[in-house]
């Protein structure tokens, strides 16, 4: 199937990569710019890893027909579907425990997870957040900066817990906010520069099994962060 590099025996390649390959879900509500990074990092063996499912909160989801593109089996569960928000959190976990993924990514999902969700894959559940974490924590974070008039913005990767945006962060890199700056240019450069580089990152290190959660602690190729790895360098003018 088109994108899958994992599952098929590629002629060359040693027999442990294929043994090595991990099941990703991918959890979307929006336009799936993040969701697209990581289909291309898998379909070309950068993240070492098949993307076997991707499921949306909302039906119109554009990240949908990404999936869709690629040959991904794609899950619809609307919150506003369900009478109770425990009934749509059931569910969102019985769908993605049937896809049997051993490593959860959020990318734009709009919705929290309940504990109980975050429970089950406490160590396999990433998510990538647009700001410079523990700073703005939340959503609108593009307009908040602007507001404060802060220098840099950025992004961070974190494993996810029950403390909304407050899981510890794996990776981060920041760009420079310029006074032109509206919430759409800052949020493209953010994207551009930063998401679309440490989440693939992030994810593939994963993958070769280099980042660990240790009792509450990120764990990179067996030493503990004591700060988020930096993404290289402050990216300028990039968009
Ligand atoms: N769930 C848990 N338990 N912990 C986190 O750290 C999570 C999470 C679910 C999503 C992504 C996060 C982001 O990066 C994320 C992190 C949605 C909201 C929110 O307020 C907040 C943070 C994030 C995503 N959602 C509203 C809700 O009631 C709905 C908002 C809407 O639909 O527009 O779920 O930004």
């Amino acid at each position: 199937m088109a994108g899958r590099t994992c599952g098929l025996p590629e002629p060359g390649l040693p027999t442990r990569r294929q043994r090595q390959c991990q099941r990703i879900v991918v959890l979307v509500s929006g336009f799936g710019r993040n969701l697209q990074a990581l289909i291309e990092h898998c379909a070309q063996g950068r993240i070492e890893a098949d993307i076997v499912g991707v499921v949306s909160s909302r039906a119109g989801a554009p990240a949908l027909q990404r999936a869709v593109q690629a040959g991904i089996p794609t899950r619809v569960l609307e919150p506003a579907e369900f009478a109770h928000r425990q009934d749509h959190d059931r569910a969102l976990l019985a769908t993605v425990r049937a896809l049997q993924p051993d490593l959860v990514l959020l990318a734009g999902y709009m919705r929290i997870l309940d504990v109980a969700f975050v429970e089950h894959y406490v160590g396999r559940l990433l998510n990538v957040h647009p700001s410079l974490l523990p700073r703005y924590p939340g959503l609108h974070t593009h307009r908040r900066v602007l507001a404060a008039g802060d220098a840099v913005h950025g992004a961070t990767v974190h494993f996810v817990s029950a403390e909304l945006d407050g899981g510890p962060a794996i990776i981060q890199g920041g760009v420079s906010v310029s006074a032109d700056d509206d919430e759409q240019s800052l949020s493209e450069r953010v994207m551009n520069a930063v998401e679309l580089n440490i989440y693939p990152w992030a994810a593939a290190a994963f993958c070769r099994g280099e980042l660990e959660l240790r009792a509450g602690r990120v764990w990179w190729n067996g030493r503990r962060l004591d700060s988020p790895l930096q993404w290289p360098d402050l990216q300028q003018d990039r968009s």
